[in-house]
């Protein structure tokens, strides 16, 4: 299987993430899209929002939004729950993570990392925080009670909020204000197969 991203963005690092820990044997293709990859005739054929990540079978079915991908890929694995209510907690946090989080958490990195902060975008990016840090006191509520999002063991929510929660501060987000989302950012590093983002 193909799959298509940019290490550097946490939506395609998740999946990177959690190939490695599953041992998934993949070709990573980088796309580059400030370069504008995203928008090619070829690209939009197979994900015709034009976003990556983007994940292609070897049969050519293609398979968009990062956490739909971490889902199919972690299927079977311990990494999903069997029990229903545990698999719709998962998905729970999911959502929250793609309607709650990510669109404060990473557009405010992307503004500061990607952009470096541009006079014209710096209005945005402030009004990015406090969004943010309502996100991130949901997620330190939920872990004072367990160490992962869904109860004690480590599942595909706990990758989909890793990937931009550990790369916050690159947003302007204090993470010290967060004991709790630090511990767990830090029990996900002990994992085995752990890969880091590049940085
Ligand atoms: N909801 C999507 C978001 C994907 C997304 O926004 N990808 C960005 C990179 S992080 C992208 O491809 N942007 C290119 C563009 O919008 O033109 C997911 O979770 O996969």
């Amino acid at each position: 299987m193909r799959i298509y991203g940019d290490i550097q963005s946490g939506n395609c690092y998740k999946i990177k993430l959690l190939c490695s820990l599953l041992n998934i044997e993949h070709e990573w293709v980088h796309v580059d899209i400030m370069a504008g990859d995203t928008s090619t005739a070829e690209f939009l054929r197979k994900n015709p929002n034009g976003k990556i990540p983007l994940l292609e079978l070897e049969d050519g079915r293609c398979l968009s939004e990062s956490n739909a991908i971490l889902n199919y890929l972690a299927t079977g694995s311990e990494l999903i729950p069997l029990d229903g209510f545990k698999l719709a907690k998962v998905q729970q946090w999911q959502f929250f993570e793609q309607y709650s989080h990510e669109p404060y958490i990473a557009v405010a990195r992307f503004i500061a990392k990607y952009l470096g902060l541009p006079e014209s975008r710096r209005a945005e990016y402030e009004a990015k925080q406090l969004g943010g840090h309502k996100a991130l006191a949901v997620m330190e509520k939920q872990l004072s009670t367990s160490p992962y999002l869904v109860g004690d063991a480590l599942t595909t929510a706990d990758i989909s909020l890793y990937g931009y929660t550990h790369v916050a501060d690159e947003g302007g987000f204090d993470l010290s204000r967060y004991p709790f989302v630090l511990a767990w950012i830090d029990r996900i590093q002990k994992n085995k197969n752990y890969i880091g983002m590049a940085r």
